[in-house]
């Protein structure tokens, strides 16, 4: 059985390549909805009917586990399609969240996101759910997934596009910046160029993966083949433009069906 992990389009795939390195021995059936990217200025009713509809043809494949892979999907979504199906699903706001709770020394966290996930408040409920001293500064960075799914990750124009949409969030108090959008890893050297080296990145990939690994032992369903498997991805859009995306952020072939 694979584990089912879902995003708007290739941003997930910074959560695939950290299964893929705590859990190699598991198989994953990847979605990326290409087609209908971005997700991020769609209202809630519309991104929890896409997810509903991922999720329904993942669910044929019999997936032991539904990873939401999508910030904006699992602000809205996650409840919903934790009372659709009857195997785990989770998500990568409180993964994150944890994380950043964990790193940050003077309780100033940034968030970055989508504009659906930083008007759900979502990180902010997560956050100071986890520490009352938390203060927290957010910002929505929608010019920041067409740059991803368009393979533009390094470009000057890139660089420039990220450093004026972060300049407003430079606060010399804030130590830890969350990626809130799976696709933000993508950017991180830019984001990082121009955020200065004081502050922390913080991906909810490696998190997310150790949330996964905790939930499979518990319920007994670690893979125990010790064999690589042959992962499956599907996408809804330019087939090209997503086998060229994954298999340079994974360093690897994959196997696209279509
Ligand atoms: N990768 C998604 C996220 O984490 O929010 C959404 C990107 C988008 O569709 N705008």
């Amino acid at each position: 059985q694979a584990i089912a992990v879902l995003d708007s389009g290739v941003g997930g795939l910074t959560v695939v390549k950290e299964v893929m390195r705590q859990l190699p021995f598991e198989k994953i059936l990847y979605f990326g909805d290409t087609a209908r990217t971005p997700y991020g200025p769609r209202d809630a009713e519309e991104v929890i009917s896409f997810t509903r509809e991922i999720v329904d043809y993942l669910i044929q494949y019999q997936p032991k586990m539904i990873v939401i892979a999508c910030n904006t999907a699992t602000a809205v979504a996650m409840e919903d399609i934790r009372y659709r199906v009857n195997v785990p699903v989770v998500g990568v706001i409180n993964p994150g969240a944890r994380a950043a709770v964990g790193r940050t020394k003077t309780g100033v966290v940034g968030v970055i996101g989508t504009e659906g996930t930083i008007k759900s408040g979502a990180y902010d409920t997560a956050l100071k759910r986890l520490s009352s001293r938390i203060e927290v500064v957010s910002r929505a960075c929608p010019s920041f997934v067409p740059l991803v799914e368009d393979g533009n990750f390094r470009s000057i124009e890139t660089f420039r596009t990220v450093s004026e949409a972060l300049s407003p969030l430079r606060d010399p108090t804030m130590d830890c910046l969350i990626l809130g959008c799976t696709h933000y890893p993508f950017l991180a050297d830019c984001i990082s160029e121009a955020m200065g080296s004081e502050v922390v990145l913080i991906n909810s990939a490696e998190e997310t993966a150790r949330d996964i690994s905790t939930i499979l032992q518990e319920n007994n369903e670690m893979s125990d083949v010790e064999e690589v498997p042959v992962h499956q991805f599907f996408c809804s859009g330019d087939p090209r433009k997503f086998q060229d995306i994954a298999q340079a952020w994974l360093g690897e072939q994959i196997r696209l069906t279509p």
